[in-house]
């Protein structure tokens, strides 16, 4: 076994943290040590930063800031958390991480992409995620499930028009690279969301023992 990091990407609402639990569970069952975590976070630290991020505030956010932020969140939980496990042998699970940034600060702010590759090479040097699995849905159907969860982030308070930039960031993301992606019908049933991650598990088992 080696380490494979494996990252959950999506606009709102797509169902990341739902059906991470659910590939973790069927990795586990073929006795693989899996570690769950999530950006931004993952140590106590990058929590903290997390707060900052998504805590409505009224004095605003520049979005240099926000970009700033977010890689020193990820430099915490790299440090911490993801380069041991990977050293470890472990399967990381993470619930987004920098293809977020590409999507929310670049597609959704609209900072450049240079300035995130420049900040991307910084902290993670030549690490990369091994698969990402983007979960996509229409914007309205991920905004109308987190609605529904209640009480909105910082994130969630933006108008539609971000959410359509972050889903096509994503998007364009996985096509210019499909070795790294797989892209889920995050929309259907969540039994039907399942099912999907079920036709890549033989794949992710080879990656895992490759
Ligand atoms: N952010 C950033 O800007 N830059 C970065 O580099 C990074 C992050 C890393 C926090 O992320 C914010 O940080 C995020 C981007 C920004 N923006 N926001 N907000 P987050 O992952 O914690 O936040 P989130 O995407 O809003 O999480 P979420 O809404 O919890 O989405 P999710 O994890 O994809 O979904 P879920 O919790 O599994 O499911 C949401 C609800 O839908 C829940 O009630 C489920 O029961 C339900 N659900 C899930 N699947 C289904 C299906 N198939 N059918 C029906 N209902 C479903």
């Amino acid at each position: 076994m080696s380490g494979l990091f494996i990252t959950l990407e999506g606009p709102e609402g797509a169902g990341k943290s739902t059906n991470r639990e659910y590939l973790a569970e069927r990795l586990r069952e073929q006795g693989i040590d899996v570690l769950l975590t999530r950006e931004p976070g993952g140590t106590p630290l990058a929590e903290r930063i997390r707060e900052l991020l998504l805590t409505p505030s009224d004095e605003p956010m520049a979005a240099d800031t926000e970009l700033l932020l977010v890689f020193a969140a990820r430099a915490q939980h790299l440090a911490q958390v993801i380069h041991p496990a990977l050293a470890r042998g472990s399967v990381v699970l993470c619930d987004r991480f920098t293809d977020a940034t590409y999507a929310y600060q670049g597609g959704g702010r609209g900072l450049s992409e240079a300035r995130i590759a420049v900040l991307e090479e910084f902290v993670q040097a030549q690490l990369r995620p091994d698969l990402t699995l983007v979960f996509d849905l229409p914007v309205e159907v991920g905004l109308a499930r987190a609605i529904a969860r209640g009480r909105l982030d910082r994130f969630e308070q933006e108008a539609q028009t971000f959410f359509e930039s972050v889903r096509q960031t994503y998007l364009r993301r996985a096509s210019n690279e499909p070795a790294r992606y797989r892209i889920l019908d995050a929309a259907q049933t969540l039994t039907g969301v399942q099912a999907s991650i079920d036709q890549l598990l033989p794949d992710i088992l080879e990656r895992c023992r490759g």
